[in-house]
């Protein structure tokens, strides 16, 4: 089940939090706020949820890799071998204070990846910050691709991140691409790091220690992916198990059974704030909002309605900037493609609140 938007962070003690992050370029998979974006295949939903981690320790759920295991029917970007990329994240996104960055490749549908790219320790935030933030320093990366990736119609890039601060969680993206490769059939790189997701290690909250987890990176076995597909390598030297065992949508929750539709989690914020101090998000029923125009602080308390996707009457109509939120009395709206959606409710007893780039649905 996915509801179009369902994505909150919870604002706990901090008064931070919010929309997390996700790319917008390449278009990954479903997500309604990305450039350029394939339509969504037949039977999907677009994916409200895309900033949102697939996997969180506190929550207890972990979602299959990629979210989605059906790809666009046609690549968001074709890429060069050897070329030089840029990788656009969310502007409204939040840095949960940095920690490790990986960008991927798969040529098994998105199973196994090897990476091509690592942004670790300062991802989003450059370098150490003074303390716990969520302010974003960086939100684009630009690098080389391989030259001897393969060719590929139907490759699929990844970023994947582990948050610094925050719940423990697990974020990551993936884009359908097509690679325009030279004479190589295969690549080779570490394996893709899988941490804070159901079967595999956590890495802890940093604490102001930029090197917590890295042994997970540096400990990490190559592999050889192949344009045919197949895998060779790896292993369970670094966190990643064998490629085979990786978890897939069999063994991870379904979003359907993700915690956004717990109602409980929405009932007993307290829950929230006492799993994680400090910043606290979760996935709950509604979603993550705004952020450019604060806000017509016109009353709706009386409307709250119950149902998370449900939308009411009100807030900006007209032109924005795609990806940007913005709260509207209570509730919240999102830009999509350049059109500001409904008003979508903050859940019960919830409400908008932030300002610019850090919309969030909280307690009071
Ligand atoms: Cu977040």
């Amino acid at each position: 089940m996915k509801s179009t938007i369902s994505i909150a962070c919870v604002a706990t003690l901090a008064g931070l939090a919010a929309a997390h992050n996700s790319i917008i370029s390449p278009c990954p998979r479903y997500s309604p706020f990305g450039l350029q974006c394939p339509a969504v295949p037949a039977g999907q939903t677009a994916d409200g949820d895309i900033n949102a981690p697939i996997s969180s320790v506190q929550l207890g759920y972990s979602q299959p890799l990629c979210r989605f295991t059906t790809p666009f029917a046609t690549p968001s970007a074709t890429w060069t071998a050897g070329q030089s990329v840029t990788i656009k994240f969310n502007p409204n996104a939040v840095s949960h204070s940095g920690g490790h960055c990986e960008f991927s490749m798969s040529y098994d549908g998105g199973k196994t990846f090897a990476v091509i790219h690592r942004e670790l320790q300062y991802c989003f935030v450059g370098s150490k910050p003074a303390a716990v933030t969520n302010d974003v320093s960086v939100s684009s990366y630009t690098f080389n691709l391989p030259s001897d990736l393969p060719s590929s119609d139907k490759a699929v890039f990844a970023w994947s991140w582990v948050n610094a601060s925050g719940n423990r969680e697990f974020y990551m993206n993936c884009a359908d691409v097509a690679i325009k490769g030279g004479s190589s059939t295969s690549y080779t790189g570490p394996q893709m790091v899988i941490a804070n997701y159901q079967g595999y290690p956590t890495i802890p909250e940093f604490d102001g220690d930029y090197t917590t987890g890295l042994q997970y990176y540096t400990g990490a076995k190559n592999i050889t992916v192949s344009a045919s597909g197949s895998t060779t390598g790896g292993g369970s030297g670094g966190s990643a198990p064998p490629a085979s065992s990786a978890p897939q949508a069999s063994s991870a929750p379904q979003a359907s059974s993700a915690p956004q539709a717990s109602s409980a989690s929405q009932a007993t914020p307290a829950k929230v704030s006492s799993a994680a101090p400090g910043v606290a998000h979760t996935p709950q029923a509604s979603s993550a909002p705004s952020a450019a125009a604060p806000v017509s602080s016109a009353s709706n308390a009386a409307s709250a309605p119950q149902s998370s996707a449900g939308s009411s009457a009100g807030g900006s109509t007209g032109a924005c900037t795609s990806g940007l939120m913005q709260c509207s009395g209570t509730g919240y709206q999102i830009c999509n493609e350049g059109v500001w959606s409904p008003v979508y409710s903050c859940g019960v007893g919830a409400s908008c609140k932030g300002t610019d780039g850090h919309i969030y649905c909280g307690w009071p």
